[in-house]
């Protein structure tokens, strides 16, 4: 049997293009998505990933172009070409100022805009155009996140067969808050057309599950919609990590330099990391203000703990993002100024995308992590930190808006709105016993080593496939377009009908004796119903 290709379809490539001094460069890419996929798409040998390289076409002459696709097609990638204006309509616009807002809960912040949309549809269909000219009916087709939500149909409608599974990277929002998008009938439409939807926990599934049968009136059996002659499955997958490369990373040569100089900078005091995007949905400026509290009710503490920040840039394009980054500063210089010494800053903090060795050796120093998303899919610096800290002390505390609280019921759990909670998490942070840190790290720990980023990929191809299987099966069983053509055309045309509803094969028990492997009914049957 022909071995299956598999096809990886996502708004971004693990590997970013850039240009410097007229020189194109290739590095890897930041981000949750890229750094969870980046390993199981190296691992398989008949995959291909189609995705945009992270330049505006309006930048490169053919010979670039072409050498890009030289470059990635080396990679197992295929890059999508947008112009600058698309990515502003389809990326900055559509994706990140309508869609991300909207479900992370921050509806004040959604633009709706008519340009915006028909950007977004115009550069799913680019996608589309790739998608097809990789794909045969040996394919599997995974596409991930909402950049490309109408994609599963664009693809289904050209090729009725195809065995497709769509991930959701963010969180799946309620109903009362996805039925105030415009195009919400389209986007339920464009996932309706994979096979398989998968959201990081139940309750994101939930919500799309309750949005489909309130606005398209479809119902679902035990998370199956049933759609014509085809399922949709949906279904949570929480995301792993590569555990391995953080449990082994302070071992690396270049991670034990970078945990040696930050030993020594934070000799003498307990440092408590805050690392995300810069984005309003990771709560950071809620974060900084609970800081700021707890270090004045708490003079006791200061010149003992330092808030380390370090603010990956995202989406400057956007003005959201750009207004939240002056927020920040002003408040963290505000904090340094109020209550900083000459020996003593109380937030240290880098905007900047920090190399690997940088990023582990962080998890191995700081002794607390405090991450506070208002509204996160899964958060994967959590599950890093903690997989980091093999036989070390250490804190996590967490949002339970967060999707990986649930798998790490071990970490101080915090609502990210509650300024109280999270001083309180700080301060019993700080307290904990090393033999009580060391034992939650183990439990959680138990739990990351098992469910990594390679099973979660394992189990959603595994479910995609079962999906195929199924399709195939009930495919085989239902009346091809054909026979119900000729149907409906007998049943127009006779003077006297008689319609027989049959459940499994109860009429078979008159099939001729002669010829038992026949379908047919038997001339007595036929005599008996004339
Ligand atoms: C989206 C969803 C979901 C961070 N700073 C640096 C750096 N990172 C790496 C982390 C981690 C990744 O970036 C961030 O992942 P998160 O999951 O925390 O957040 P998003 O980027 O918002 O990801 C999220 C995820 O997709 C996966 O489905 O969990 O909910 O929003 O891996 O280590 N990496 C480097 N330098 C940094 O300074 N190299």
């Amino acid at each position: 049997m022909k071995k299956r290709k598999f096809l990886v379809v996502s708004n971004r490539l693990p590997v970013s293009v850039t240009k410097k001094d007229g020189v194109l460069q290739f590095s890897p890419s930041s981000g949750g998505l890229a750094t969870a996929l980046a390993r199981v798409h190296s691992e398989g040998d008949d995959r291909l990933w189609i995705g945009w390289p992270g330049i505006a076409s309006d930048e490169l002459n053919s010979s670039e172009k072409s050498k890009i696709v030289r470059e990635l097609n080396k990679l197992g990638c295929h890059p999508i070409f947008l112009t600058k204006k698309q990515i502003e309509k389809y990326y900055d616009g559509y994706s990140n100022d309508t869609i991300w807002p909207l479900f992370h809960y921050f509806q004040t912040y959604v633009q709706h805009d008519v340009d915006y949309f028909e950007g977004y549809k115009q550069v799913n269909e680019i996608f589309k155009k790739a998608v097809l000219k990789f794909t045969d009916k040996n394919t599997s087709i995974w596409i991930h996140d909402y950049h490309l939500m109408l994609l599963p149909k664009l693809i289904r409608d050209t090729l009725p067969d195809a065995t497709i599974g769509f991930f959701l990277h963010i969180p799946f929002p309620s109903y009362e808050i996805f039925r105030l998008l415009p195009n919400r009938k389209e986007i339920l439409e464009g996932l309706l057309g994979a096979n398989l939807v998968g959201f990081h926990v139940y309750d994101y599934a939930r919500h799309f599950l309750s949005s489909v049968l309130r606005i398209l009136a479809i119902e679902n059996s035990h998370g199956t919609i049933v759609i014509g002659q085809r399922a949709v499955k949906a279904d949570a997958f929480p995301i792993g990590i590569d555990y391995e490369k953080f449990a082994n990373s302070h071992k690396m040569p270049k991670t034990q330099k970078e945990i040696n100089n930050l030993e020594k900078k934070y000799a003498g005091v307990k440092t408590i990391l805050s690392m995300d995007r810069l984005d309003y949905s990771k709560g950071i400026a809620r974060r900084l203000a609970a800081f700021e509290e707890f270090l004045k009710e708490n003079p006791a503490q200061r010149k003992k703990v330092v808030l380390v920040v370090v603010a990956v840039p995202s989406r400057m394009q956007v003005a959201t993002y750009r207004k939240l980054r002056l927020t920040i500063e002003e408040q963290i210089s505000r904090i340094n100024k109020k209550y900083g010494t000459s020996k003593w800053t109380p937030v240290s903090y880098q905007f900047k995308n920090l190399p690997f060795e940088q990023v582990s050796a962080l998890f191995w120093v700081a002794d607390i992590a405090l991450l506070t998303p208002l509204r996160d899919g899964m958060n994967l610096v959590a599950k890093e930190y903690i997989a980091t800290k093999q036989d070390r002390p250490g804190v996590l505390i967490l949002s339970e808006m967060a999707g990986a609280v649930d798998e790490m019921p071990e970490a101080i759990r915090i609502n990210p709105n509650d300024n109280r909670e999270i001083i309180k998490a700080i301060k019993s942070g700080l307290e904990l016993s090393e033999i009580t840190q060391k034992t939650n790290i183990k439990l959680m720990q138990q739990r990351l080593s098992k469910y990594t980023v390679h099973r979660w990929a394992e189990d959603f191809i595994e479910q995609l496939e079962e999906t195929r299987h199924w399709q195939k099966h009930r495919g085989d069983k239902l009346l091809s377009s054909e026979s119900k053509d000729k149907i409906l055309k007998s049943f127009k045309n006779s003077k006297s009908r008689l319609i027989l509803l049959d459940y499994d094969g109860t009429l078979r028990s008159f099939v001729s004796s002669h010829h038992p492997g026949k379908a047919a009914p038997s001339k007595q049957l036929v005599s008996l119903l004339t």
